[in-house]
C-alpha cells in the first residue's frame, strides 16, 4: 500500500481524519482538505513523523477553489492514486414543508457539487496515468428514507448512483471506483446536523454502540487494497444496534 497519493476531503474530523490516520504510513503522501485549518494543522503534527502531509484549506462548495487547488498542487502530490470523496453533511431533520431552504442548498452544494467539483478535477489524470481509485461515501440514507431525511438522502442517492455511472464511463480504463453506504456513526455529524446542540446530538448515539470513524476507515482501507482487477462497487455497513423498521402506516 504503501507509496500512494491520496486526496482526502472532510479530513478535519471524523471518517476524514480517521482515513488519514489510517493511510498515514511511511512513503504515502497525504493531502488533506477540509474548510477548518486549526483542526488539520494538527492533524499533521500527528501524522507528518510517519508521512509527507499537504493541508489544503478547501471548501469544496468553491468550483474554482478546488480546480486551483488540484492545478497547483506541489510536484510530489501532483498524481493522486486514490481519491476519497468523505467532505458532506446534514443539516437539520425537519419534515420537507418546514425546511430551510439555504440548508437544503449547502447540502446540495457540498455532497454533490463538492464531490463533482473533485471528481471531475482528479479524473483525467487517473485516467492519463490509467490508474487510480475513487472511493466516494455515501449513506445508508441513500437506500432508506426517514423522516427529516428529504434532501440529505437525496444528496447520498446522488452519490451511490454518481459512483456507479462513473464506473460504467472509466470500463475499459483501469480507474476504480467504489461507494461506502455507513449507517450511524459516532462523529461530529449530529452536531453539525443540529447545529452545535450536543444534547440532541448525543441522543442519537444514547444506548448504542455505534459505528465509529475508525470502522469506516477501516472499510476504506479494505476496498482501497483489494488487488487491481478487483473493484468494490458497493458496500453498506451499520452498527449491530441499528437495523430497518417496518413502513409507516397513518391510521388517524
Ligand atoms: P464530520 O462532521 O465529523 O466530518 C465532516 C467533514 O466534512 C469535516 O471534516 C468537515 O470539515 C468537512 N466538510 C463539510 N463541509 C465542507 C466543505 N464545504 N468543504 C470542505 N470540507 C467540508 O462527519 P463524518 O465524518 O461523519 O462525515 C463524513 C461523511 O460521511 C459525510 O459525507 C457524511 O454525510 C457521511 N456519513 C456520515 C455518517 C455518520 O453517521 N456519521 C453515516 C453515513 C455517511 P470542515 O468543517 O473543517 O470543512
Ligand atoms: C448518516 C446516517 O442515518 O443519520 O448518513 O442519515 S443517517
Amino acid at each position: 500500500m504503501a507509496g500512494k497519493t491520496f486526496f482526502i476531503t472532510g479530513a478535519s474530523s471524523g471518517f476524514g481524519a480517521a482515513c488519514a490516520r489510517s493511510f498515514a504510513v511511511a512513503g504515502n503522501r497525504l493531502i488533506l482538505a477540509a474548510r477548518r485549518e486549526e483542526p488539520l494543522l494538527k492533524l499533521r503534527d500527528e501524522l507528518s513523523q510517519n508521512t509527507t502531509v499537504h493541508l489544503l484549506t478547501l471548501d469544496v462548495r468553491d468550483r474554482e477553489a478546488v480546480r486551483h487547488a488540484v492545478v497547483s498542487l506541489p510536484d510530489q502530490f501532483h498524481e493522486i492514486d486514490v481519491l476519497i470523496n468523505n467532505a458532506g453533511l446534514a443539516l437539520g431533520l425537519e419534515p420537507a414543508h418546514q425546511v430551510d431552504l439555504d440548508d437544503w442548498e449547502v447540502m446540495v452544494d457540498t455532497n454533490i457539487k463538492g464531490l463533482m467539483y473533485c471528481t471531475r478535477f482528479m479524473l483525467p489524470g487517473m485516467v492519463a496515468r490509467n490508474r487510480g481509485h475513487i472511493v466516494n461515501i455515501s449513506s445508508t440514507a441513500a437506500s432508506w428514507p426517514y423522516p427529516g431525511g428529504n434532501v440529505y438522502g437525496g444528496t447520498k442517492a446522488f452519490v451511490l448512483q454518481f459512483s456507479r455511472n462513473l464506473r460504467a464511463d472509466l470500463l475499459g480504463t483501469k480507474v476504480r471506483v467504489s461507494c461506502i453506504q455507513p449507517g450511524m456513526a459516532e462523529t461530529e455529524f449530529s452536531e453539525v446536523r443540529f447545529k452545535g446542540n450536543s444534547g440532541q446530538a448525543e441522543k442519537v448515539y444514547a444506548g448504542t454502540e455505534p459505528l465509529t470513524a475508525a470502522d469506516i476507515a477501516d472499510t476504506v482501507k479494505w476496498i482501497v487494497e483489494r488487488p487491481a482487477h478487483v473493484n468494490i462497487n458497493n458496500i453498506e455497513l451499520m452498527c449491530i444496534d441499528q437495523s430497518w423498521g417496518h413502513l409507516a402506516v397513518d391510521r388517524s
